[in-house]
């Protein structure tokens, strides 16, 4: 994918605030501090188009990006399952991801990202289910793989796929360090918009 412009639009938590749903969309789904934000910046190839944080949890909405002049947005929603949050946020989450999910009828496809040294818990699993459920097009992915030496890889990507249920080679491998599987995840990304 050539990328000429990428641009925030706007934050929203409710329907009301969303852009208006012209231009197909994908999301990014995952806890918080998994690297959503980073895995957006190496698609669009900026360094610093979505705020990424060492201080996991801060990014409480969705954001809304127009990339290539309004050809597609790209969606960085908000991480789940940081112990820090205020009890308010944690319970507006659920409610607010699943309306995103239900009723955005320009969502093409959500990249489900998920940790290679960590095992999936029950929000990872919770998201999946709901995915399922409003029938959105899943683009899984395990991140961070450079944390881990080549020969640890495997055994993590079966646990994860374990966990999950899903099989070892419904999910792209990638690295915000290295840019390892990025080309492969926009390969996914354009399928799921048709553009
Ligand atoms: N080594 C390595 N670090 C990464 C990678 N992706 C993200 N990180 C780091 O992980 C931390 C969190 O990354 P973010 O992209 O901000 O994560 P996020 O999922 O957007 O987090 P929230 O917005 O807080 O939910 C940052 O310190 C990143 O530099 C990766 O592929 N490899
Ligand atoms: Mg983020």
């Amino acid at each position: 994918m050539k990328i000429s412009s990428a641009e925030f639009i706007k934050s929203a938590t409710k329907p009301s605030n969303y852009p208006p749903p012209e231009l197909p969309e994908v999301a990014f789904a995952g806890r918080s501090n998994v690297g959503k934000s980073s895995l957006i910046n190496v698609l669009v190839n900026r360094k610093s188009l979505v705020r990424t944080s060492s201080t996991p949890g801060r990014t409480q909405l969705l954001n809304f990006f127009d990339i290539n002049d309004s050809s597609f947005s790209l969606v960085d929603l908000p991480g789940y399952g940081f112990a820090k949050v205020p009890l308010a946020v944690k319970k507006a989450w659920g409610p607010m991801m699943r309306t995103y999910l239900e009723e955005r009828v320009c969502l093409k496809a959500v990249v489900f990202i998920l940790d290679i040294r960590r095992v999936p818990r029950e929000e990872d699993i919770q998201m999946l289910d709901w995915l399922e459920e409003f029938e959105v097009p899943t683009i899984p992915v395990i991140t961070k793989v450079d944390k881990l030496k080549r020969s640890q890889r495997d055994r993590q990507i079966k646990e994860i796929a374990d966990a999950t249920g899903l099989p070892k080679d419904a999910f792209s491998l990638f690295s915000a360090l290295t840019k390892e599987g990025k080309e492969e995840i926009w390969e996914r990304i354009e399928d799921a918009l048709e553009v």
